[in-house]
């Protein structure tokens, strides 16, 4: 089953991961560099199965992602609280405060100006992706930055279905000039697409992999978006392969790793498109549709903030 791949990766971990004080105070374990490869032909995605995933939510991230937004309102409009708690550490920090994330959120919807404030992560994902920052020079000598940025998807599309056999379809998160400004730095950073014989294949690296919570979502939405891509460049699917830097399970996860290791994977889940928008930047939530997933319940655990 395509999904033992992940859990031999998690077990690896667990069991042989070099144990250490991370940024959060939680501690992992951590292995260096891993792939994974997945098969997206026939609507295969790579949703497990060894636990329910929110699909949706991750599909509603990843529309958020596309939609240029680096605020947390649009999301919370949704229901999807999994940026919530960065901003809200934030706003605990330098107030001084010390509500809790439903009060928070309810503050965040209640406030215009609160919201543009508190509710933004910073350059995050949505504005690298869509509207990378460029700077023109003054005749005094100085840069200031223009008024549009460049969309590094629109520019993908165009040349995966322009010049599919180039070896530069890619975009990327991590501007460097920016970093300091993100509430956190891009962990699935860049992805690379390859077409051949008429199937997109693409590939993600991803600096930093919570095994536990992010690498569900992560691998669903990198599935997800190369669907889209592929529907938008009339191609097949191809592979998904997944790649990490540092993936690790936080300490705090152990009652979820042994859960999860004692199930046995079940049955293929599929994606199915149910229609072909006119852009990439115009699908909706209702475009998606999972089938064929019989999950096992759902094992929550506290994401290390
Ligand atoms: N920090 C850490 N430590 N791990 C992460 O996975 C992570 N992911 C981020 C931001 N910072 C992070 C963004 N993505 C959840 C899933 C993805 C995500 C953040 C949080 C999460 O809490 N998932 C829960 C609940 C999902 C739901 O709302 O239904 C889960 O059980 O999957
Ligand atoms: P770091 O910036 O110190 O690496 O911490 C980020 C943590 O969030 C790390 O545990 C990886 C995790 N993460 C994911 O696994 N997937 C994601 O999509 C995001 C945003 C974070």
């Amino acid at each position: 089953h395509p999904e033992q791949q992940y859990l031999d990766l998690l077990h690896r971990t667990w069991t042989t991961g070099d144990e250490r004080r991370d940024r959060t105070g939680v501690g992992t374990r951590s292995l260096f560099g891993a792939q994974l490869r997945f098969d997206l032909a026939g609507d295969a995605v790579p949703l497990l199965t060894t636990k329910r995933v929110a699909w949706k939510v991750a599909a509603r991230e990843l529309l958020w992602f596309l939609s240029g937004s680096t605020n947390i309102r649009p999301l919370v409009e949704q229901n999807v609280h999994i940026w919530t708690d960065w901003p809200l550490a934030r706003y605990n920090r330098d107030t001084g405060a010390n509500v809790d994330r439903a009060t928070f959120e309810a503050m965040i919807l209640a406030d215009d100006a609160f919201a543009a404030d508190y509710g933004d992560l910073g350059p995050v994902y949505g504005k690298q992706w869509v509207d990378w920052p460029v700077y023109e020079p003054q005749p005094d000598g100085r840069f200031v930055r223009a008024q549009t940025g460049i969309n590094q998807i629109a520019l993908l599309v165009e040349s995966l279905r322009h010049n599919p056999g180039s070896r530069r379809h890619i975009f990327t998160g991590w501007n460097v000039a920016e970093l300091d400004g993100m509430a956190l730095p891009p962990c699935h950073m860049t992805y690379q697409y390859h077409v051949a014989a008429g199937r997109l294949s693409g590939m993600l690296w991803q600096r930093s992999c919570d095994l536990g919570l992010g690498y569900a979502f992560n691998a669903f939405s990198a599935a997800l978006l190369l669907r889209m891509l592929a529907q938008q460049c009339d191609l097949e699917p191809g592979d998904l392969v997944w790649s990490a830097g540092d993936a690790h399970v936080y300490l705090n996860h152990e009652h979820l790793v042994t859960e999860q290791l004692s199930r046995v994977p079940t049955g293929t889940p599929k994606l199915r498109l149910l229609r072909k928008p006119a852009t990439i930047f115009d699908y909706r939530i209702d475009d998606f549709e999972v089938y064929d997933y019989a999950p096992m319940p759902g094992i929550s655990a506290p994401v290390a903030v």
